[in-house]
């Protein structure tokens, strides 16, 4: 019995299926979490949601195209590459399981006591785990029980910083922006969305350079994905990036988390 974490599909369906292949996936006994962006870019986008939602050992967090899909079908407006999902035979069944999907997943595995903090894009400093979980359920209740009123309100870079005294709308995006498109952080955790690259702008840091040295003690990991330029490398074993740029015709990752083993294909 295995776990794997397995980083962005953007819609490479193909490599996912020999991936699971390569890594012996038995649906009986494993268990796959994704690190969430299963759609847009690749082409098969359809084929990675279709797959997920039979496979109930299969789980994601979401993250920012995630979102956007929910969004375009909320409002039933299909564009580009996700049309065809708008459009769908399935959509209702497909935006029930989606909009139900976590920002955050916490898992332990049993004989190393590692712990595993699942986020598409990464939790900020300034937030306890405890906090981050507060913040990720806060937002999943209201997407589960009024979606319109996230998936409307969550587009935009500001606020650019966390203040506990947000409300609404605000609040709702800036823990939305943090979870699923951070990359730089800068004083007070402030955000800069703009910068896709690995170069940060002056005063400004990796989210993950922000650590304090007790994550290591505690064995904690960070699991992200959304960060494709990255290619993995953080320097620091306890943040582990999974986006390796498949839809870029990069690589598709996946680590498994009984001994922190990585293992990829080629797109
Ligand atoms: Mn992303």
């Amino acid at each position: 019995m295995s776990t794997y974490i397995i980083g962005d599909l953007h819609g490479c369906f193909d490599q996912f299926i020999r991936l699971l292949k390569k890594i012996n996936y038995d649906k009986q006994k494993d268990q796959i979490i994704l690190t969430g962006d299963l759609v847009n870019r690749g082409p098969k986008s359809l084929d990675v949601l279709n797959y997920c939602l039979a496979d109930k050992n299969i789980t994601t967090v979401l993250g920012n195209h995630d979102l956007y899909l929910l969004y375009l079908m909320s409002i039933k407006q299909g564009k580009g590459k996700l049309r065809k999902i708008v459009k769908a035979e399935n959509n209702k069944e497909i935006f029930d399981w989606l909009i139900t999907r976590p920002l955050l997943i916490q898992i332990s595995d049993q004989s190393t006591n590692n712990k595993f903090i699942i986020t598409h894009a990464g939790i900020p400093e300034i937030w306890s785990i405890e906090k981050a979980q507060d913040l990720a359920n806060e937002v999943s209740k209201t997407l589960t029980n009024n979606s319109s009123k996230i998936l409307k309100a969550m587009w935009g870079d500001d606020p650019k910083s966390w203040n506990e005294s947000l409300t609404g709308k605000e609040r709702y995006r800036i823990i939305i922006n943090y979870f699923t498109r951070m990359r730089f952080l800068g004083n007070k955790a402030a955000l800069d969305l703009k910068n896709t690259s690995t170069k940060a702008s002056k005063g400004f840091k990796p989210w993950f350079h922000y650590e304090s040295s007790s994550y290591k003690k505690m064995k904690q990991y960070y699991v992200f994905g959304h960060w494709a330029s990255l290619n993995g490398q953080t320097n620091n074993p306890h943040f582990i990036g999974l986006d390796t740029g498949c839809t870029w015709k990069g690589k598709l990752t996946a680590l498994r988390v009984d001994d922190l083993e990585k293992i990829s294909v080629k797109y």
